[in-house]
């Protein structure tokens, strides 16, 4: 029993730890001791999210804050803390001159210590807010700018950067486990958070996603408010791609899961309440960029649903909502020929 006991503390052992793996990759890369630090913040305020998440029912966190946000959703208690400590932890850092979110109308000032900053960030500090309070997986969604020069850090120009100028970018999901995805350009690559140690450890490196695809993401509800191409495309999705159908509901959720057995899913702009408009639900910024990068690093491709990469968009405002179609390239190829 002592025997297998002492095998599996060394197997443990035997994963790089976050801070080895950075080491690593600041040999090949001197110039990113900023960039690697913060990557270093953004996992301990993970860790600090997987934390509160996990005890959100006893610590009577969970349901509505009682306010909405700027694009007029319900803000969750969960969601306006998680915002608080990204804010909170990198004012102290000063690793980012300024930061953006889904729970802040404009662009934050980091403070004092971030004035010299090289680098700003966009969040989605939890996503997949109606399952924050029924224990399904949510996730805290991150892009990494370079600041630009000549203009006010807290300047919406900012962070209206297209989403190939990333320098880095990635997410935390609170799953069974709670794991890091992230990539600074050179690969995509996953670390695992050992509770017990509390680190993360390299659970995968340099992602790549599977050459068959096996499932589709979609909210097929919406099926009566996506306009005809769109219909055509989730019937096909539905009825011939051969795929198997998995919604969370989550999209870091359904993001992590389509990376890592292959697929599609696909967020199609939606005329909710039959004006003739449709419009994306998911923001540029801070949800599509990140997503975008990771997959390209990954092997597969993002688009807009009408021919667009969205590395290739110029965002026009902070908040700028987005149809999204992310994938195995093939099979987002095929989709956007259905017309
Ligand atoms: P949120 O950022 O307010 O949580 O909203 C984004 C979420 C995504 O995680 C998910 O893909 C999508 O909204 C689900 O929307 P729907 O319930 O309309 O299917
Ligand atoms: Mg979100």
């Amino acid at each position: 029993m002592l025997g297998v006991l002492y095998f599996r503390s060394i197997a443990m052992l035997s994963s790089q730890t976050l801070t080895q793996f950075l080491l690593h990759h600041l040999a090949k890369h001197p110039d990113q001791i900023t960039l690697s630090l913060l990557l270093s913040d953004l996992a301990t305020i993970g860790k600090a999210i997987s934390q509160k998440t996990n005890k959100a029912g006893i610590a009577k966190i969970l349901g509505s804050a009682g306010k909405t946000n700027v694009q007029d959703e319900e803000v969750q208690k969960l969601d306006m803390l998680s915002n608080e400590l990204c804010k909170e932890y990198l004012t102290q850092t000063g690793r980012v001159a300024a930061l953006a979110s889904e729970e802040e109308d404009m662009p934050v000032d980091m403070g004092n210590a971030g004035k010299d900053a090289a680098y700003v960030i966009a969040f989605d500090p939890l996503d997949g807010s109606t399952n924050i309070d029924v224990n399904v997986s949510i996730g805290t969604i991150f892009s990494v700018h370079k600041r630009l020069s000549g203009i006010e850090r807290t300047d919406e120009r900012q962070f209206l950067q297209q989403g190939n100028e990333q320098v880095l970018a990635g997410y935390i999901l609170y799953g069974s486990s709670t794991v890091l995805v992230c990539s600074f350009g050179d690969g995509v690559h996953e670390f695992t958070l050992d509770q017990g140690l509390g680190e993360f450890l390299l659970s995968q490196e340099h992602m790549s996603l599977p050459s068959n695809a096996k499932y589709y993401s979609v909210n097929e509800c919406n099926m009566k408010y996506v306009c005809e191409n769109d219909q055509k495309r989730m019937l096909w999705l539905r009825d011939e791609s051969g795929l198997r159908g998995r919604y969370i509901g989550s999209l870091v959720a359904d993001f992590h899961r389509n990376l890592i057995k292959g697929g599609v899913f696909i967020y199609p702009e939606i005329d909710g309440k039959n004006t003739g408009t449709y419009a994306g639900k998911l923001r540029l910024n801070y949800e599509l960029k990140p997503m975008a990068f990771l997959i390209e690093q990954a092997g597969g491709v993002a688009t807009n649903g009408k021919g667009d990469n969205i590395l290739d968009m110029t965002p026009k405002s902070l908040h700028q909502r987005c149809g999204f179609l992310v994938g195995n390239t093939s099979v987002v190829e095929h989709i956007e020929k259905i017309v």
